[in-house]
């Protein structure tokens, strides 16, 4: 083996390195994606709740577990970023409210029913929680 075999073959070791390491790059963006996991409560304060970045999946309660509550403001949305809701529990109603802050829906809508759930995307130019669907499933 010449020098230049041993460095050629140490390039080809480092490209395929590369190819390994863009490639679970990848997965790992499809699993920020999928953000599989079980969901985490988001509780309404003054009509604000804050969502993490690395998550898809959400309960909302209300306010000092209150009977009904309005949900206005989703803060910490990153583009793109798709995020399923659904109620904490089917004792608490809390209400999407279109338009009154950064949500862009189909006309408000409560999640009445713990099986009840609606699915958004955040469009970062617009600043905007935009509504993919809601299923009143209960
Ligand atoms: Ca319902």
């Amino acid at each position: 083996m010449t020098w230049w075999t041993v460095i050629e073959d140490m390039l080809g070791r480092m490209r395929e390195m590369e190819r390994r390491v863009a490639r679970l790059e990848t997965l790992e963006a499809a699993q920020q994606f999928i953000m599989a996991g079980e969901p985490t409560v988001l509780t309404i304060a003054a009509g604000v709740v804050t969502v993490t970045p690395t998550k898809s999946f959400f309960y909302v309660a209300t306010e000092a577990s209150a009977a009904t509550d309005d949900l206005d403001t989703i803060n910490g949305g990153v583009d793109g970023q798709i995020i399923v809701l659904h109620s904490a529990t089917s004792a608490e109603d809390p209400t999407l409210k279109d338009y009154s802050d950064n949500l862009a829906l189909a006309g408000d809508f409560t999640l009445d029913h713990i099986l009840d759930s609606i699915t958004l995307i955040y469009e970062d130019t617009l600043g905007k929680w935009l509504e993919i669907s809601r299923s009143d499933n209960y």
